[in-house]
């Protein structure tokens, strides 16, 4: 794929101008205030990313060790959508996923989500063609939504919203990752055995053909959009 001067320089721009955050939990339809229910992310003021997956920021990305304790508790239904809104629009080219974590002893509290707890529950992946390459229709979006599994166990949950920002990709650490995390209490729900669980940092290398990737100038033989992480478990 030839890379056009208009191409790079909407990358270029979108370095310095495309950061954002997740403030706002979607539930029942509505967003809910900023850092209500979303831990506040270090980068609640400067909005930029991520780079490096080995990092306990990859985890939630949280403010300080109070951030827990200071956020609130979501009821939600299982089977019902939820998302997150960002505080901008995400210009950036990228994979989107969101993951459950159990939250032991409490969705409040700062031990919640260390360990291999967290399974994935939806992914919005770029398309591919051949005569395309990589098609991110997700690109531009506010906000992001997905449903909780009606079969997920009852049970206080952290709920971890990313995007893997995939416009400087092409070298190591360039991947751009977006993250916040919600705590929810998930009600109404069912006897699923949800997995494959995975932790963070530990689900990345770094290296991934879905994390270390030109999007501008794809290998030879390429065939498609591999995700990073764990397959999605589905309920
Ligand atoms: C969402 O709706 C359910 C069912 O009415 C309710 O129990 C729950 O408290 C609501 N959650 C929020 C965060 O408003
Ligand atoms: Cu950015």
């Amino acid at each position: 794929m030839r890379l056009s001067l208009v191409t790079f320089l909407t990358a270029a721009v979108q370095l310095a101008w495309g950061h954002y955050t997740f403030p706002d939990l979607i539930v029942n339809g509505t967003a809910a205030p900023d850092w209500q229910f979303v831990r506040i992310t270090e980068n609640h003021y400067s909005n930029g990313p991520v780079t490096d997956v080995k990092s306990q920021a990859i985890r939630c990305y949280e403010l300080d060790s109070s951030s827990a304790s200071q956020t609130q508790t979501a009821t939600v239904v299982a089977g019902s959508t939820i998302g997150f809104k960002a505080d901008n629009t995400m210009g950036h080219p990228g994979y989107f996923s969101a993951y459950l974590s159990p939250a032991s002893p409490a969705a409040n509290s700062p031990n919640a989500g260390l360990g291999k707890t967290w399974f994935k529950i939806w992914e919005w992946a770029p398309k591919w063609t051949a005569s395309t390459g990589l098609i991110f229709d997700s690109e531009n979006i506010n906000q992001f939504t997905f449903t909780v599994p009606k079969s997920t166990p009852n049970g206080q949950y952290l709920v971890r919203g990313e995007q893997i920002a995939l416009h400087a990709a092409g070298s190591a650490n360039g991947a751009q990752f977006y993250v916040g995390c919600a705590q929810i209490n998930v009600v109404g729900g069912g006897n699923g055995s949800p997995g494959p669980t995975t932790s963070f940092p530990g689900a990345y290398s770094g290296t991934e053909p879905g994390i270390l990737i030109n999007i501008y100038n794809l290998p030879a033989g390429y065939s498609g959009y591999t995700s990073p992480g764990p397959a999605v478990w589905r309920g």
